[in-house]
C-alpha cells in the first residue's frame, strides 16, 4: 500500500543523516578539539593563537590517565612526558579548533622537527555539572589532541611541576624571538 512506500521511504532517508556525536578527537567538518596545559591555556602568551582563530572554549579538563609529568624547560615553557616514576594526571584546558588553526598549533610547537609531538589523550572534563563550559555528565571524557615531548635527552635535568601557572610563567617564560 502506498502508506508503506511512503514510510519506507523515510526510513531510508532517516538512514542517511549523520550518526549523532561520538566522543572521538576530529570530525569530518574540520572540528578538532585540542587539550592545552601550557603557554596556550588563557592568560599566558601564546593563547593569543586560539583567540584570534575563535577556538571555542569547552571548559577545563584533566587527564584521564595518571601516567605524566610536567617538566619546566629552561625558556620557562612546560613538557609532559610520559613516565612511570611519580606519575601524575595533567590538568589543562580543552577548545574546538578547525584545521587551519591546528596547523598553527603544530607550527608552533614545532611537531616537524620532533620538539613535541600531537598525539591523542583522554580527558575528563572538570568543571561544575551545570555551569557554562561544563558538558553534561554523559560526556564528561572527552578524546583530544595534546602536545608532548618528543623523546630529548635533557628530559631527567629538568624540574617537574605540578601545574604550569601564571606565576611560573610571569617568573620563567622567555618568548621564543628572545631565546638565545
Ligand atoms: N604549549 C602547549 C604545550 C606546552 C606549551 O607550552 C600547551 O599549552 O599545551
Amino acid at each position: 500500500p502506498r502508506g508503506r512506500a511512503v514510510a519506507s521511504l523515510a526510513d531510508a532517508t532517516m538512514s542517511l543523516s549523520p550518526p549523532s556525536p561520538s566522543p572521538s578527537t576530529s570530525h569530518a567538518d574540520g572540528a578538532h578539539r585540542v587539550f592545552v596545559y601550557g603557554t596556550l591555556k588563557r592568560g599566558l602568551h601564546n593563547h593569543v593563537l586560539l583567540e584570534r582563530a575563535r577556538a571555542s572554549f569547552v571548559g577545563s579538563a584533566r587527564t584521564t590517565r595518571t601516567s605524566f609529568a610536567m617538566l619546566l624547560a629552561d625558556a620557562g615553557y612546560p613538557y609532559v612526558v610520559k613516565t612511570t616514576t611519580n606519575a601524575r594526571a595533567i590538568d589543562g584546558e580543552v577548545y574546538v579548533v578547525d584545521d587551519d588553526t591546528l596547523e598553527r598549533l603544530d607550527a608552533l610547537e614545532e611537531i616537524a622537527t620532533g620538539m613535541y609531538s600531537r598525539e591523542s589523550v583522554e580527558v575528563t572534563m572538570t568543571g561544575t555539572p551545570g555551569t557554562p563550559g561544563t558538558p553534561a555528565a554523559e560526556t564528561t571524557a572527552l578524546e583530544a589532541f595534546w602536545y608532548l615531548a618528543g623523546s630529548r635527552d635533557d628530559l631527567e635535568r629538568l624540574p617537574r611541576i605540578d601545574a604550569y601557572d601564571k606565576r611560573i610563567h610571569d617568573e620563567m617564560y622567555v618568548p621564543k624571538h628572545l631565546r638565545g
